[in-house]
């Protein structure tokens, strides 16, 4: 059980009592013991790591590389050098899509998305496809968000690739990454997960999964803008050609030509981004130190609250499964004849934070026959308090636009 007004004084942010935030799929807020990590490091080691020979260099350095062996243990990986800095998921998705894309797509191909996917992990199959010649497959899932077996069927021998979300932006599902890493695995394919928005609310492991690669953001599980990573098996990375290139991801260099640093070197060209590696290295350390069996347990019972009051609101039709239990905090909605738009900013006259829009997935709007939706999105320190403040302003909205 989270003691939410112990976990609140940590927040700085959460001394507003007037907000309510709820948009936490969108970016989180940040702990003090993040935000110290942060100024510490610039305070007292503050170098460009991985060049200099002298002290605050080589602290620099070592406290890049800490956070590199924390972001290994937290997702399971089997190395440190399977882990590689990114600025976000977005950057890491496109590091595969670009450099494995690049080198292992060919004509007469397939990549295998679902319709729920962010376009953070559609774009950049779509731009890899177009230039292998290569064709995207879609799978779509029921009312309940799940895959029927016809739809798992369409990875086939064709298939080249399975790129899917672990969690949902919009529908707050889960997909069975381990059964889609096994059945590409089955046809020779790999699986590319973007874990955006599982990594802030449930443990993952890579390697019990067997995702061949992984990639998530920092900044939506407390640590600061700017850092993500991709995880990659290494026979996988080692196997790529770079991305980017430039400084530090090199071996050796001539006029002609250049060969390639060892992993995770090889692709994090340039000054990589050490403040906030070392931010996210102290997120990790906060988030298990509240557990995610807890945040999880925290977040249902937040979602089984709002969703239940919703269901009797006439006007109020709810996306993704029917099991509170099973949305990751995220509650998906719309008021019949407002758009979400208008309803976000009557909220926002209450105070209360959603997001309203396409959440950068109109596949899946285009999938629901919806433009747009609103979206409340809750995190651990979230209140049952919070969840009655916005229960109540939504009874307000349409009377507020008129009906
Ligand atoms: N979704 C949302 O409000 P970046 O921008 O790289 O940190 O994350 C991209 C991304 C990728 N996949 C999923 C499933 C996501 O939800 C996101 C970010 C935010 O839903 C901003 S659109």
């Amino acid at each position: 059980m989270i003691d939410t007004a112990a976990v609140r004084r940590d927040f700085p942010i959460l001394a507003d009592t007037q907000t309510v935030y709820f948009d936490n799929a969108a970016t989180s807020q940040r702990p003090a013991p993040v935000l110290d990590a942060v100024e510490r490091f610039y305070r007292e080691t503050n170098a460009n790591p991985l060049r200099g020979l002298y002290r605050w260099s080589v602290g620099a350095t070592e406290a890049y590389e800490a956070a590199r062996h924390k972001v290994a243990r937290f997702l399971g990986a089997r190395e440190e050098s399977e882990i590689v800095f990114t600025r976000n998921a977005t950057e890491a998705m496109n590091l595969v899509a670009y450099s494995w894309g690049g080198a292992n797509l060919r004509e007469g191909d397939e990549i295998v998305l679902t319709v729920m996917e962010h376009h953070s992990n559609i774009i950049p199959w779509q731009q890899a496809a177009k230039r292998a010649g290569a064709s995207l497959v879609w799978l779509e899932p029921d009312a309940e968000g799940r895959f029927s077996e016809e739809e798992l069927a369409k990875i086939g021998p064709k298939t080249k690739l399975v790129a899917v979300t672990m969690v949902s932006n919009v529908l707050g599902v889960t997909n069975p990454i381990r059964e889609l890493a096994e059945r590409a695995h089955a046809v020779g394919a790999v699986i590319a997960v973007d874990g955006a928005q599982s990594t802030p609310h449930q443990r993952v492991n890579v390697t019990a999964l067997d995702a061949d690669f992984y990639v998530f953001s920092g900044h939506k599980m407390l640590a600061p803008f700017g850092i993500g990573a991709l995880y990659g098996k290494k026979a996988l990375l080692d196997a790529m050609p770079p991305f980017l290139t430039g400084g530090e991801m090199i071996e050796l260099v001539t006029r002609e030509d250049a060969t390639w640093a060892p992993l995770p070197a090889k692709f994090e060209a340039g000054t990589v981004n050490a403040g906030d590696a070392v931010g996210l290295g102290a997120a990790i350390d906060y988030l298990e130190g509240i557990g995610f069996d807890a945040i999880g347990e925290h977040e249902d019972r937040l979602a089984a609250l709002a969703m239940e009051e919703m269901r009797k609101m006439p006007h109020v039709t709810l996306y993704g499964p029917s099991d509170p239990a099973r949305h990751s905090g995220i509650v998906t909605f719309n008021i019949e004849g407002c758009h979400p738009h208008d309803v976000a900013s009557v909220l926002d006259s209450e105070n209360i934070c959603i997001r309203a829009g396409h959440h950068c997935a109109q596949p899946l709007m285009k999938f629901l026959g919806v433009g747009s939706t609103a979206r409340a999105s809750m995190y651990f320190y979230n209140t049952e308090d919070e969840v009655a403040r916005f229960l109540d302003a939504l009874g307000h909205v349409r009377g507020w636009l008129g009906y």
